[in-house]
């Protein structure tokens, strides 16, 4: 019987009116009843509900969750991938659907979406559903005394949570590790964002996932999202969001020794030394700052460019900047679409005044784009904004704003723009571009973040350790850091047998 997770009228193609929680293999509404408006950033109204849950359906989903633990944690490796490989299939079956879906959300471009998003939902799926197939365990002889060797199980309930930006970008790189090292799960979505969620479950159902090996519980952070990092039996604790979010996360599983992985924000340096082939440095600059509307918590923000080159650079990159085409998010020619919510939207904007009231000097955009056309006219549209004139140390250079907004500041050596990359609370990525060889290594090893991208930006293996350091976070995900965090380690030690 295939549940529709709440489908009555169309919108944008997308036929959705309430998006409810699935819970132990079925799509039910919150327990009290009630719903948040879902709203759309093109267009700024709503065009959908979301369940608005609380502490009583994060209760029956562990429930569900605790109940389907048994079993699937006993499932083989084999058995697992394959469930995982056909959820997979059955979002790539529905890819157009998935993407519509997450361009309508976010506001993001529908080719975003398209090409980066849902794939990548996509290959999170099966990457893990193939390591799980060839994992290594550890083993060690005590010197003809002992055989020791490591066994590792899952952990049991997993609370996934995360955020608004890459919404089943960020939900799958969670799910797919925790379920396919046998854990069963409690994943939240942004209430902002919940829609290819939803499809999700759907996707779910159709390939008969045992019930409730994976829960999806919308709502609030303060109403769901605190009950599932304080439920004494959730076990360990994903969560991708802002980093004041954060440290609420880890304050509220402190007390239950709870493992848990953050994975914040970011205030990254894109670093131009005059080696670099501008050819390439500018247009991946460009993308750095700007991809997904600057609300990717990787976007290269801060702009260091070699003083040599500064004039040069600056120019190619307005320029640049210029052509990227902002429009309606389901135009196929839109680069540059609306930015999440109001709320974004407005942070956005006091952080250019911000910029002004700080000494900054405007080189492109700052002001919000015209009107889009008639569906958009009221939606959340701010272009590319490129400012210069401002020093490293001032609020707009050291907070995340997680907008399109990026700053260009010279320096004139290596150690000066290590200093100053190295100068926020935050370590999360940077990108170096540079024809010197030995000026990457050293300036890679010198840089306080957990990912370096070098003539490159986003380009990403999932086998790599992924994420932060200081306010970007704590712990890594991707390839085995990911299966070590879903597990516990357990050593057994067998004394040899003295019998000749
Ligand atoms: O993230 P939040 P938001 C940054 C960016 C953005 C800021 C806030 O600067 O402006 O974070 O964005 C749930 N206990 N990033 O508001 O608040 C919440 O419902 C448990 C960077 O979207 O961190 C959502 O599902 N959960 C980031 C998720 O946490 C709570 C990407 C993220 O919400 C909670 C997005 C609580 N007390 C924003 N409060 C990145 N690193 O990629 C909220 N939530």
């Amino acid at each position: 019987m295939a549940f529709k997770c709440g489908r009555t009228r169309s919108h944008g193609g997308v036929q959705v009116k309430h998006i409810n929680n699935f819970i132990a293999g079925e799509m039910v509404p919150a327990q009290s009843g009630a719903y948040l408006a879902n709203i759309e950033p093109a267009t700024g109204t709503a065009y959908s509900e979301v369940a608005d849950s609380d502490a009583a359906d994060v209760g029956t989903a562990v429930n569900a969750a605790r109940a389907a633990f048994p079993a699937w944690s006993q499932t083989t490796a084999a058995v697992r991938s394959r469930r995982l490989l056909s959820i997979a299939q059955g979002i790539e079956n529905r890819l157009e659907e998935f993407a519509r879906a997450e361009s309508i959300d976010t506001g993001k471009p529908i080719s975003l979406a398209r090409n980066l998003d849902i794939p990548r939902a996509i290959q999170n799926f099966r990457f893990f559903a193939t390591a799980i197939l060839h994992t290594q365990s550890a083993a060690h002889v005590t010197d003809g005394a002992a055989l020791n060797y490591t066994l590792r199980h899952p952990v049991g309930v997993a609370g996934l949570i995360t955020p608004w930006n890459l919404p089943l970008y960020l939900l799958s790189w969670k799910i797919a590790p925790a379920l396919a090292t046998g854990n069963t799960a409690i994943a939240k979505p942004s209430e902002l964002t919940p829609m290819t969620a939803g499809l999700l479950a759907e996707v779910c159902q159709e390939t008969e996932l045992p019930p409730g090996v994976l829960n999806i519980v919308h709502g609030t952070g303060a109403k769901v999202g605190t009950a599932i990092t304080a439920h004494p039996q959730v076990a360990c604790i994903s969560f991708t969001g802002g980093t004041v979010t954060g440290k609420r996360v880890a304050q509220s599983a402190a007390p239950h020794f709870k493992k848990v992985s953050l994975e914040l924000g970011g205030k990254n340096p894109t670093i131009v030394f005059k080696s670099a082939d501008l050819a390439s440095a500018v247009p991946g600059a460009a993308r750095a700052a700007f991809a997904n509307q600057g609300q990717v918590c990787l976007c290269g923000s801060r702009i260091f460019v070699q003083a040599s080159i500064y004039e040069e650079f600056t120019e190619r990159l307005v320029a640049s900047v210029q052509k990227i085409r902002i429009g309606d998010p389901l135009d196929e020619s839109t680069q540059h679409g609306a930015l999440v919510s109001h709320a974004q939207f407005e942070k956005t904007m006091s952080y250019v005044q911000l910029a002004k009231d700080e000494g900054g000097e405007l080189l492109y955009g700052g002001q919000p784009c015209p009107t889009i056309n008639d569906r958009c006219q009221n939606g959340f549209f701010f272009p590319p904004t490129l400012i210069t004139g401002l020093p490293a140390d001032c609020r707009v250079n050291q907070e995340e704003i997680f907008g399109p907004i990026a700053t260009l500041t010279p320096f004139s050596n290596e150690a000066e723009v290590v200093d100053a990359a190295n100068g926020t609370p935050y370590g999360l990525s940077a990108s170096v571009w540079t024809q010197d060889l030995g000026q990457a290594q050293r300036v890679s090893a010198g840089l306080e973040c957990g990912t370096v991208w070098v003539n490159c930006w986003l380009t990403r293996d999932l086998r790599v350790p992924f994420g932060g350091v200081k306010a970007s976070g704590v712990g890594r995900e991707g390839g085995a850091e990911a299966l070590r965090f879903f597990t516990e380690s357990k050593n057994v030690c067998i004394a040899m047998s003295d019998s000749s």
